[in-house]
């Protein structure tokens, strides 16, 4: 992970909040260590372990979001891409485990892409995937997506789509990112309106178009969503549909799971071992959802969903090792705050998901297999469970802490006084581009 050359926050002030809770962080991590090792499982490896996770953040979330009714803004929210990197920055220098931004086009569109890139590298952060945007019309637009985008009727509105895309992958270029994520809202809100075949021919075509502008080392991910804006029929509704399209374009071309673009109940984790299995599995969007694209913060409705997804790349991961087939999914964040500090709430994501990540390290896949092989239901269920019901929050802490991060991320920003001072700095800027979610 690169170093922050330039820290937002005052390093000094963040080791003086660790030292307050070290000797408490200490007792907590010896117990904890003797809890593991009875259990055969070195504290000091899973910490190591913790320290290699990462998860990008997504630069749309830096601000406060909004619902279909009303977006009510927060004070200091950041006005252009430069002060999103500034508040990413916060993130990443508290929780040490987000050192790259999945940046959304046009909302962050710069004309010095290599000020940008050196701005963000102070931080210590890098750029995952860029996001098109073909879901709304942007300013001095000629053609409308009103109608649909990448499989709209008129050629020219699809045409103008494709050209944005190759546009992102251009300005990704610049940045250093090795992937392009394509979300279109495209579909239907009446049964006749589309025909739903050629929908998705359209929709095929165009995106051979843009799998054509990447370079050899890039990935597009193709992301679905159950509904919304289509309410009646949506053209990339789910993953079965998402993986015909990736198998038709080629090996670039990769399925990307929102964990809240599915169906209620939806088991989620079982797409993400399909989709590992037919090696198909491009990244995640994580967030938490109750009934739709919530957009809630990841872990907060259904942690236990969250480890089970670990669980499955736990598995694919060790057997990639095995086969050496290699398998590295983006892992981005993708959630809007509506009612919370936008940084509090990317901390506390971001830290969830490294915790599933280690919860499900923690699962004893020896015995799992054993388990399951006798037939053991029972058993093989409580396996997983004494797994996710470990409170590995002293490992993540120790973790942070090792890497010159905060023992508690929340309270150290509340402690730095950021917010209240970026309130002053950044008074509201008319046609500022603060929330991509509204
Ligand atoms: C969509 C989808 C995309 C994100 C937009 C802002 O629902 O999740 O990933 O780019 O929201
Ligand atoms: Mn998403
Ligand atoms: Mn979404």
């Amino acid at each position: 992970m690169s170093e922050i050359k330039n820290p937002v926050l005052d390093a000094g002030q963040v080791a003086e909040q660790n030292a307050k809770v070290q000797a408490n962080l200490q007792a907590d991590y010896e117990a904890l260590g003797g809890v593991l090792s009875r259990r055969g499982v070195d504290i000091d490896k899973l910490t190591a372990l913790a320290a290699t996770f990462a998860v990008a953040l997504p630069s749309w979330a830096a601000g406060t979001g909004g619902t279909r009714f009303a977006r009510f803004a927060g004070k200091g929210e950041p006005r252009g891409v430069f002060e999103k990197m500034e508040d990413c920055g916060v993130v990443h220098q508290l929780t040490r485990v987000t050192p790259a931004v999945s940046l959304h086009f046009p909302w962050d569109k710069t004309d010095d892409a290599s000020a940008l890139k050196e701005v963000a590298n102070g931080y210590g952060l890098g750029f995952d995937a860029v996001n098109s945007n073909t879901f709304q019309d942007q300013v001095g637009q000629e053609h409308t997506y009103k109608y649909g985008s990448l499989s709209a009727q008129s050629g020219a509105a699809r045409a103008q789509a494709v050209q944005h895309n190759i546009e992102c992958i251009e300005l990704g270029k610049k940045l250093g990112s090795k992937a392009l994520t394509v979300w279109v809202g495209d579909g239907a809100n009446f049964p006749g309106q589309n025909n739903l075949r050629g929908s998705l021919e359209r929709y095929l075509d165009s995106m051979k178009d843009i799998y054509g502008a990447l370079p050899d080392d890039w990935n597009v991910f193709i992301e679905h969503k159950l509904f919304e804006p289509a309410f009646y029929a949506t053209v990339i509704a789910d993953w079965g549909t998402s993986f015909a399209a990736a198998q038709q374009l080629g090996p670039k071309a990769k399925c990307l799971v929102d964990l809240g673009h599915h169906a209620p109940n939806t088991n989620i984790e079982m797409i993400v071992a399909r989709l590992a299995q037919f090696g198909k599995l491009g990244g995640f969007h994580f967030n938490d959802s109750k009934y739709g694209d919530d957009d809630l913060d990841s872990g907060s409705i259904n942690p236990f969903q969250l480890f089970l997804v670990f669980n499955e790349l736990a598995d694919a991961a060790e057997r990639a090792k095995s086969d050496n087939s290699g398998f590295n999914p983006a892992y981005m964040l993708d959630q809007s705050h509506n009612v919370t500090d936008p940084i509090e709430s990317l901390m506390s994501s971001a830290v969830e998901v490294q915790r599933a990540f280690i919860q499900a390290a923690l699962v004893d896949r020896n015995a799992l297999r054993a388990f399951q092989e006798s037939n053991d239901v029972l058993q093989a269920a409580q396996t997983l469970k004494a797994a996710y019901r470990t409170d590995v929050s002293a490992i993540l802490a120790t973790a942070r802490v090792r890497a010159g991060g905060a023992a508690d991320p929340v309270a150290a920003y509340r402690a730095s006084g950021y917010r209240e001072k970026v309130t002053v700095a950044r008074p509201p800027k008319a046609g500022a581009s603060s929330s991509g979610i509204v």
